[in-house]
């Protein structure tokens, strides 16, 4: 029985799943779950994640939450391609690049973010300005990693590249909101203003598959 995935459109960590089933080149049904119509929320998806979030993972008897829980599974499951490295220090690399992500870009990403598309830019500018300020430093490690290497932890794709890229795909859509044109942020045109970093999301998008894991929502509103 293929493996099934629950997800949600724009979803950075949904996305981070559906690029490790797809690199993997795993069999798997997806059920995509409307956020607006609270099908998170349900009953029945509570049953399987008591947090009511997505991705959810569902294998045979298995069922799993947490992104790196389900990134986890799938690599002993499949272990081809290896997405967490082979040897001690490219795991040591990979999981370094996830921690980097996770402790000091996701918290200032979500706080340019979140008033963006939910509301409270104007009561929010400054902290929102001061969060733009950190994503930059971030993004110009990056630049400068990718400025001589194909991916960000080796010389393949790897963990590292599908939990950094949804998230670098979010702050953009975010940056390029009408909304946060007066604040001068600069982060709608990443490729612009790191070059490196916007030939690596290229990459990605010409990996197999990719065009099944891109936000259906946003392809509607391009
Ligand atoms: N720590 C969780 C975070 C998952 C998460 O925050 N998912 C969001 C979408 S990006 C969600 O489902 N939010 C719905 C809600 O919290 O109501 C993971 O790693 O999977």
């Amino acid at each position: 029985m293929a493996m099934e995935l629950y997800w949600g459109s724009g979803s950075p960590f949904a996305w981070r799943a559906l690029l490790a089933l797809e690199w993997k080149k795993i069999p798997y049904t997806s059920t995509l779950i409307n956020f607006s119509k609270g099908e998170h929320k349900a009953p029945s998806f509570i049953a399987m994640n008591p947090r009511g979030k997505v991705p959810v993972l569902r294998d045979g008897d298995v069922t799993l939450y947490e992104t790196l829980a389900v990134l986890n599974y799938l690599e002993r499951k499949l272990p081809e391609p290896a997405l967490f490295g082979r040897t001690p220090a490219e795991a040591a690399a990979i999981w370094r690049e996830i921690s980097e992500c996770i402790y000091y870009f996701e918290q200032p990403a979500f706080a340019v973010i979140a008033p963006l598309f939910f509301g409270g830019v104007d009561e929010k500018a400054e902290a929102m300005k001061a969060a733009a300020g950190s994503l930059h430093g971030e993004f110009a490690r990056l630049e400068n990693i990718l400025t001589t290497a194909n991916w960000l932890a080796g010389d393949k794709p790897s963990a590292a590249d599908l939990w950094w890229y949804p998230e670098t795909m979010l702050v953009e859509r975010a940056g390029a909101n009408a909304a946060a044109q007066p604040l001068s942020l600069d982060l709608g045109s990443i490729a612009k203003r790191y070059p490196a970093i916007g030939r690596w999301q290229k990459r990605i998008e010409t990996q197999p598959g990719y065009e099944r894991t891109y936000p259906p929502h946003w392809k509607k509103a391009a």
